[in-house]
């Protein structure tokens, strides 16, 4: 069941964080930091886990599972010392080829200096960017080679690539600078796990030979950051980018307001930041990004082919802005702060000029330092907003969105307001008999797909997992990966789901170590369903495949939870330890309705 409002939307008692609401905002959670435990011992396994032989890699050992693979045991490839990565005169994918050549640096210590060529020849590495994509309809041509290894190589579209490994190098093909760069995502798990070292490993760098051709099942995959219930600042959030692209991840959305902390700075109303950005959940300092901070954000992840998606929750979910311009509160008065984790009382007068004028200001001003397409309004849990009141918001900020040139998103409960060009419905659901849901695509909308009991990664692995929450179920690494996004919500097609995204909520997450805990190992399961062909899908080879990645988590000092249903490799005594004993859970600090 999802969190309770903080009052009753039937008895309609009062919107301000009342005195009912102070025990919870009271809770202490510097005590409920045992995560602690588990993070600094996945960290002492870090050197460890070096000195372990690698575990080879086979061409298919990758995540998200890749569309086609073809292994040759006879080509494998070893990186030498010298060499250089190739790459044509496109700017972006020249950028691309830098990347890959940072990324293998460190561990090798080889120089890999970036050769540009005007045309592509061989070598040890090689990314090639093949001509435009031929008009909708027009078929790629197939080449010989692929279809006499039995692989489709038609289109690859605008985020698929090839990976040819041959003894001579490995040649990475794309028709864009995106699909490049998911190649080179693919190459960094083909190497051993010491690639992930931040220091010179003495190994030998071979990359398992034959051919793989890969492309997405779903155009949007991404993660959610709540950066309000918590702040977070910009270094945390660019790792959270890292993490995203490893696995190819294209979307982070920054849930940016909501009752406890407002972090993005509007010029037209600056309050809202320097008042409203002052608090948090349990009542730490907050604080918020400038625009400069913003758009530097935004420029890391474009870097990394990923698209942000920021979110101003409306009408609900609005304390913080009430704090710094009480003329947008139903009675005109400034709420006091709100530091607990209660949901559903606080709302912005649908009925008053001024909060159009203010949505307006704040998306306009949002959107034009945003170059994606996309503006997320919310929506979920206005309890206090009903009926005609909230689709008429909801309908007008649409509205507002659309005259931003942007498309709009919202949580699945703008479903009963009427249709806008282009919009999509984020759901949250936990039943996949959603009525009014189905309905609205019917109208036309399109789907992100966030299971509350699948995809929500605030929600606990177990009874005993020391932070999150539990309203949504449990959620072990299974369960967010056993389910399909194709056909998940009935009379939804699969052609109405735009993809999938894995929010973290962050009531009672407080350091990037917690924010890797709770996405590592749920996170790259959440990724295979957006990216993986349903072909590919099966439980038994995910957990086989994602072992491997704790090894390169803990070399390259990335926090995880050492999920006991993933078979990860034995630690350095050879042995296989139990699961990590973690320290009794605190009471969760949300209520669970
Ligand atoms: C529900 S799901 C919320 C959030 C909470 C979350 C906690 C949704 C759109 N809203 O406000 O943070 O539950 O799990």
């Amino acid at each position: 069941m999802p969190p309770t409002p903080a009052t009753s939307p039937e008895t309609g008692a009062a919107a301000s964080a009342g005195a009912d609401r102070e025990p919870l905002g009271q809770v202490d959670l510097s005590a409920h930091r045992p995560a602690a435990a588990e993070l600094s011992r996945a960290a002492e396994l870090t050197a460890g886990e070096l000195l372990a032989p690698p575990a080879p890699v086979r061409l298919g050992d990758v995540v998200p599972a890749p569309e086609q693979v073809r292994p040759d045991p006879t080509a494998d490839f070893a990186l030498p010392a010298d060499a250089a990565v190739r790459v044509g005169p496109d700017p972006d994918a020249r950028d691309v080829a830098e990347q890959l050549a940072e990324l293998l640096r460190p561990a090798t210590g080889y120089p890999l200096p970036v050769v540009v060529e005007a045309t592509a020849t061989g070598g040890p590495l090689v990314l090639t960017l093949a001509a435009a994509t031929p008009p909708a309809g027009v078929p790629r041509p197939r080449t010989a080679p692929e279809d006499a290894a039995g692989v489709d190589a038609g289109e690859l579209g605008v985020e698929g690539y090839r990976l040819d490994v041959t003894p001579t190098g490995v040649r990475i093909s794309a028709d864009t600078a995106t699909g490049l760069f998911h190649g080179v995502q693919t190459l960094r798990q083909l190497l051993p796990a010491a690639v992930e070292s931040p220091s010179p490993v003495a190994a030998r760098w071979v990359v398992p030979g034959g051919l793989l051709v890969d492309r997405p099942r779903f155009p949007y995959r991404g993660a959610m950051l709540d950066v309000s219930r918590h702040f977070f600042g910009v270094a945390d959030v660019l790792r959270v980018i890292d993490h995203l692209a490893r696995y190819k991840l294209n979307h982070l959305h920054l849930h940016l307001t909501d009752d406890q902390g407002w972090r993005i700075a509007v010029d037209s109303w600056p309050a809202l930041t320097t008042v409203g950005g002052a608090t948090e959940v349990g009542g730490g300092p907050g604080g918020f990004y400038t625009g400069a901070d913003y758009r530097r954000i935004v420029r890391y992840a474009a870097r990394r082919h990923v698209t942000v998606v920021p979110e101003i929750d409306l009408p609900g979910h609005t304390n913080a802005a009430l704090t710094a311009y009480p003329e947008l509160a139903p009675d005109r008065v400034a709420p006091p702060p709100y530091t607990g984790t209660e949901v559903g009382f606080s709302y912005v007068d649908p009925a008053s000029e001024r909060t159009y004028d203010f949505v307006a200001d704040v998306l306009g001003e949002v959107a034009a330092i945003t170059p994606g397409p996309w503006l997320h309004i919310g929506g979920d849990e206005a309890f206090k907003v009903k009926g005609a009141a909230y689709t008429g918001f909801v309908e007008r900020t649409q509205r507002i969105v659309a005259g931003t040139g942007k498309t709009v998103i919202g949580w699945h409960q703008i479903a009963p307001a009427g249709h806008a060009e282009g919009r999509v419905l984020q759901w949250w659901g936990t039943d996949g008999a959603d009525p009014v849901v189905a309905e609205a695509v019917r109208r036309g909308a399109r789907l992100i797909l966030s299971p509350g009991n699948h995809a929500y990664l605030d929600m606990k692995y177990a009874p005993d997992t020391p932070i999150g929450h539990d309203w949504a179920g449990l959620i072990d690494v299974r369960r967010a990966y056993d389910w399909d996004p194709g056909t998940h919500v009935a009379g939804v097609p699969a052609d109405a789901v735009l993809g999938v995204e894995a929010p973290l909520w962050t009531e009672s997450v407080t350091t990037l170590a917690e924010i890797e805990f709770m996405f590592l190992p749920r996170l790259p399961a959440i990724a295979e369903l957006g990216w993986s062909p349903r072909t590919t899908h099966g439980w038994a080879g995910f957990r086989e495949r994602l072992a491997g990645h704790g090894q390169r988590w803990a070399t390259a000092g990335i926090a995880f939870h050492r999920a006991p249903e993933i078979p990860w490799p034995a630690e350095r005594d050879g042995a296989d330890t139990p699961p990590t004993a973690l320290p009794t859970p605190p009471a969760t600090p949300t209520p669970t309705g």
